[in-house]
């Protein structure tokens, strides 16, 4: 069937755009509404009707933009964020950033007045062009079509050039003049596309072979991944992964790292640092890599800042292969061995659930043991039985998404060995946008991550659920992102919010220890006691509190819908 014919420039320029990238493999689109971006919602609604775009609208481009992160953490393909002019580009800015320093890709498509609109006060313009500072890898200022033949070939151009060796955020400032959209705009307006497979272009690669050699220690910060594992076992080097680092498992892991690191015979011994991913959570890794002869080699992660504290960093390389060598790795077992060794009797030690006296014949020991074990039931959760039984309670086909509060260092100290999917904003740390990215994980992990998947084949329930770990601030800073418009895809969720009632991660500075306690806690802990219960039911979530020990593994059984579960801690 021949296209039908589209008499406003904007709108064949958009339909082309999108259907461009749909063809080489984008699938999702996040877009908040506006009118100068008229052409490009209208679009994506036909494209998504088509079967051919997922598509999530949001009322807040805050929300929007941490959504539009989240999917592509999950699913690895640059994800679409369609946004009218003005504030509403600006904000994109938190989940831009954070998307630019974890190396996330995300494309901007702002819509914008034309040159002659701009810088007279034309109502909702500003200085879009730029307006990211230098997050973006690249940004382009696109002029208005202006109804050419060529437009829609410029579009498709514009498209490849956009996608090309992505890493990171892209932004795409567009102007449009009016019509700002056809009037009609029929199924058959769509250009014939069908949906390629996403395929990024391959990076130039630095490869650094390396030898086993006792001395060796290999550390996965957040986004390390799997390979970092595989690299530890075959290098024969203590494995010190960080709880959001993908690579939390296997034989070489070091699970109490900070501790065994800071023993005696053990950090003092590290001639050779293998990093890979982004490293936040400890003191005692930058200060290791800072040490006078600890040669480090950085494996480069995606993010716009390629780690290096204190600029000691002797080498960076895009990957790292090991050589065989049977006989060096053998002589690497005794190092590991005494990592892996002294980190197992640490968390022995912690696990206060000591096994042994219910396995006594002596009655009086048994049932002693039983009382204690009812005591442990009834007592207030605290923040490491809270951590350890979110970690505990995720499967392989589970999403773990941490936010930035002292729950995410509690677990990072505590977690045992675990081959799980765990997502974290460590880019920036940030406390915002957590609902939203958890949102955004879940959705693509439930809703048809895998290529060849389309829209109207949820298979939510079957694919486990998203499970996000929170601070109250962390929560009450997204609380927006609760919202879903009607008719929206609502995944399975549950967000696990540890209510102490403000930011008590300062109470652990050292300025706790000398400012005056009600300014600290005025300007800093920012104490709150809003009714989380309330929240979630005005938003449609079920609703959950957590009184104790007892309640907390039952509360976090997989259950279908949205979820917010309440777990009040002591400050
Ligand atoms: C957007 C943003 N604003 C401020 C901060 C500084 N900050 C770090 S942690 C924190 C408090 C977090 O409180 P909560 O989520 O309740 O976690 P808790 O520390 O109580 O565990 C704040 C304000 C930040 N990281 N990001
Ligand atoms: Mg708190």
């Amino acid at each position: 069937m021949s296209p039908a014919p589209l008499d406003s420039p904007a709108s064949i320029t958009a339909t082309a755009l999108l259907g461009e990238f749909v063809r080489r493999g984008v699938t999702d689109l996040v877009l908040s509404p506006g009118s100068r971006s008229q052409a490009l919602a209208l679009a994506a609604a036909q494209f998504e009707r088509a079967g051919l775009l997922r598509l999530r609208v949001r009322i807040d481009e805050r929300s929007a933009g941490f959504l539009a992160l989240g999917l592509a953490r999950e699913t690895g393909r640059p994800v679409l964020l369609v946004v009218t002019s003005g504030t509403a580009v600006a904000e994109l800015h938190p989940a831009v950033l954070e998307a630019a320093h974890s190396g996330v890709p995300v494309i901007v498509l702002s819509a914008d007045r034309p040159a002659e609109l701009r810088g007279i006060g034309s109502n909702q313009t500003t200085v879009q062009p730029g307006i990211f500072g230098d997050a973006p890898e690249k940004s382009w200022d696109v002029p208005a079509p202006v109804g050419d033949p060529g437009d829609e070939q410029s579009a498709r151009d514009l498209v490849a050039e956009v996608l090309t060796g992505i890493r990171g955020v892209r932004h795409v400032n567009l102007a449009f003049r009016e019509p700002l959209s056809s009037p009609l705009s029929s199924p058959q307006s769509l250009p014939d596309v069908s949906p390629g497979e996403w395929r990024p272009a391959p990076a130039p690669v630095e490869l650094l072979e390396l030898r086993p050699e006792p001395g060796t220690i290999v550390i996965a910060g957040t986004g390390a991944g799997a390979v970092a594992e595989a690299v530890a076992r075959a290098l024969g080097a203590p494995l010190l992964a960080e709880a959001s680092s993908g690579a939390r498992f296997g034989p070489n892991l070091v699970a109490a790292y900070r501790e065994v690191m800071t023993a005696g015979n053990f950090g003092d011994r590290v001639e050779r640092v293998v990093v890979f991913g982004h490293p936040t959570l400890s003191r005692e890794v930058p200060a290791l890599i800072q040490r006078d002869g600890v040669e480090t080699i950085v494996v480069r992660h995606p993010g716009r800042d390629d780690y290096n504290p204190g600029r000691r960093v002797t080498r960076f390389v895009d990957a790292v292969t090991v050589a065989e060598d049977p006989a060096a790795l053998d002589a690497s077992r005794g190092w590991v061995g005494r990592w892996v060794q002294a980190s197992r009797a640490i968390l022995e030690e912690w696990d206060d659930a000591a096994p042994g006296a219910a396995l006594t014949d002596d009655y009086r020991e048994r049932a002693a043991f039983a009382l204690t074990q009812l005591e442990a039931l009834r007592a207030p959760v605290t923040r490491r039985s809270l951590a350890l039984a979110v970690w505990n309670a995720s499967w392989p086909h589970d999403r773990l998404v941490l936010a930035s509060s002292r729950l995410i260092r509690e677990l990072d100290r505590v977690a045992p060995g675990k081959k799980i999917t765990v997502h974290a904003n460590r880019g920036l740390a940030g406390i915002d946008g957590t609902i939203a990215t958890g949102v955004g994980v879940a959705l693509a992990q439930q809703y048809g991550g895998a290529p060849g998947e389309w829209p109207g084949e949820a298979t939510a329930g079957a694919r486990g659920i998203t499970r996000v770990l929170l601070g109250d601030l962390a929560m009450l800073h997204d609380a927006g992102s609760l919202s879903f418009g009607a008719g929206e895809e609502r995944p399975n969720i549950q967000l696990i919010v540890g209510n102490d009632g403000g930011g008590t991660i300062f109470d652990g500075l050292e300025v706790a220890a000398t400012a005056d306690a009600a300014m600290l806690d005025r300007v800093l802990l920012t104490p709150q006691r809003v009714d989380l219960q309330s929240l979630a039911t005005a938003y449609g979530w079920e609703y959950r509190r957590v009184a104790n020990r007892g309640e907390l593994d039952p509360a976090l059984s997989p259950s279908p819908g949205q979820v917010l579960i309440e777990v009040p801690l002591q400050r």
